[in-house]
């Protein structure tokens, strides 16, 4: 038997080593030990998460073909097992049976040299057809369309030997990009949403079907960035000139496309008649610019479950000496919320990684002053803050505070300005890392509370507002100590009604302690 921990040694060492270049003897014992430097590197880490799914060591960014399967559910990721920077993409994988412990798996997919995959297999999806799990994928360069399947319940993958299944763009289409196809069933057919998008006229999502998943005939747009839908004067590539991982589902009595617009991550409610999608509500998935290429699934209990990779905000210098980059955001499931717009909360099952709890109840709030709170804090959390604004101009959570005040990070709900914000200006004294704000419009309606639900761990934050707004940022505290917990207003005061805090489980191996 290999151990989990064995098993993520040995991985490791491949991915240091290079897949193909892991010789035998001396070499073997090099991998080994610049394996053990790695695993030392990374385990006394303080930037890296330790309850959020990432890979071993090196790069990860999109969620790929997320799937459940036979009782438990399959994740895959771009990755690149060489190092911490985009290259030569692979599909990384690893599972779980409860949403929140992992288990790394081989690698799924790797470039064939002189195949249509040959510089990179990039983002997809995965389906189950007559029982055999397959995945649908982008081969680069040029981008086509390639398939794998796995007979062995998704150990091993074997490619389809007339890959590609779609080799090139709509005939006569001059697109910006043809890439990370989405497919789904309808009646005796399969569908394919694939991004992509006209130079100077914006995003859109191609549509195909098909008999087999093997021979794939062109339809007609799915759905594009419309001039017609923007403000006057607007620049029709607003929402951009090219739609990335188009993620196409019926949710309620709507149904939902997602695309990731390289910007922001857009969702759109609508009716989908005709095999045309009609957008009838638009958002932004996240408030952040941390969180991107989202991919969603179905579990058994018919959860609609949404995946997005959470990306680095430092330099690739600083990626580079970490020896890894790139994260997998907690799972939200997704719901029509009772105004319209998609509602988005983390699933019970995170639950399980709740550890010691503290709570502070009915606390004045005044304005000016911004002291932590004793005895709580920590850079593994979950924290649920109830606040009461009263006539506040502003309200929230200091998090990852020194005592001293030098390196902070504000959660604001600002209500004069109806925004959400991550105020990173003071997160860190390094000079190596993005600051500034991040966030988006987030309005509490009259008498409302304000409901923060916050996920703490090391460099990532996730925000849960009112179960309708995400914010997800990245922050690296440089002090050992940045790790107080404070809440403050502005203007006037407000009232804390409740402040729920848990320490957060580890679940992988990402911090060794021997
Ligand atoms: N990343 C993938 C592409 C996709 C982009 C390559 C989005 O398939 O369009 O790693 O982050």
């Amino acid at each position: 038997m290999v151990s989990r921990r064995d098993f993520l040694n040995l991985s490791a060492a491949t991915l240091l080593a290079g897949r193909n270049a892991l010789p035998r003897g001396t070499s073997m014992r090099v991998g080994l030990m610049k394996n053990e430097l790695l695993q030392r590197r990374l385990a006394g880490d303080p930037q890296r998460p330790q309850y959020h799914l990432m890979p071993p060591a090196n790069w990860m960014n999109d969620p790929n073909g997320p799937i459940f399967w036979k009782g438990q559910y399959h994740m895959f990721y771009q990755h690149n097992p060489n190092g911490p920077f985009p290259e030569s993409m692979n599909w990384g994988h690893a599972v779980s049976p409860d949403l929140v412990h992992w288990k790394h798996l081989p690698i799924a997919l790797s470039p064939t040299p002189g195949g249509p995959d040959k510089d990179g297999c990039w983002s997809g999806c995965a389906v189950v057809d007559r029982g055999v799990p397959t995945l649908i994928y982008t081969g680069v360069f040029p981008q086509v369309q390639c398939l794998a399947r796995s007979e062995d319940g998704l150990m091993t993958w074997r490619k389809f030997t007339g890959n590609p299944v779609i080799a090139t763009p709509p005939q006569g289409m001059e697109t910006t990009g043809f890439r990370d196809p989405c497919v789904w069933r309808e009646a005796d057919e399969w569908l394919l949403a694939i991004g992509s998008g006209i130079k100077g006229q914006g995003g859109m999502v191609l549509l195909y079907r098909s008999k087999d998943l093997i021979q794939w005939d062109y339809l007609h747009f799915l759905c594009k960035g419309r001039k017609e839908e923007l403000p006057p004067g607007e620049d029709p590539v607003s929402t951009g000139e090219m739609w990335e991982c188009p993620d196409f589902f019926p949710l309620a009595d709507k149904h939902a496309l997602i695309v990731s617009t390289q910007g922001a991550v857009v969702y759109s409610l609508g009716a989908y008649v005709n095999r045309y999608f009609r957008p009838e509500h638009q958002g932004k998935a996240d408030l952040g610019d941390s969180y991107y290429a989202p991919r969603s699934m179905v579990d058994e209990k018919g959860r609609r479950i949404l995946w997005g990779w959470i990306r680095e905000g430092r330099s690739d210098a600083a990626q580079h000496a970490a020896g890894w980059a790139g994260v997998m955001s907690l799972p939200r499931v997704l719901t029509l919320g009772p105004d319209g717009a998609l509602a988005m909360a983390p699933p019970p099952e995170i639950e399980a990684l709740r550890g010691k709890h503290q709570r502070v109840e009915s606390l004045p709030v005044l304005p000016g002053s911004f002291p932590l709170l004793k005895g709580v804090g920590g850079d593994g959390l979950e924290i649920h803050a109830e606040f009461e604004p009263g006539t506040s101009e502003a309200v929230g959570l200091m998090v990852r505070s020194t005592p001293d005040g030098k390196e902070q990070t504000l959660i604001t709900c600002h209500r004069s300005s109806g925004q959400l914000l991550v105020d990173r200006e003071r997160s860190s004294l390094s000079q190596d890392v993005g600051r500034g704000a991040q966030g988006g419009p987030f309005a509490l309606g009259e008498d409302e509370t304000l409901k923060l639900r916050v996920f703490l761990d090391a460099s990532v934050i996730e925000i849960f507002a009112n179960d309708r707004a995400c914010l997800t940022s990245r922050i690296y505290p440089s002090q050992a100590d940045s790790l107080g917990l404070g809440v403050f207003a502005r203007g006037n005061k407000a009232r804390l009604k409740s402040l729920d805090i848990w320490e957060m489980r580890p679940i992988s191996p990402n911090r060794l302690t021997t």
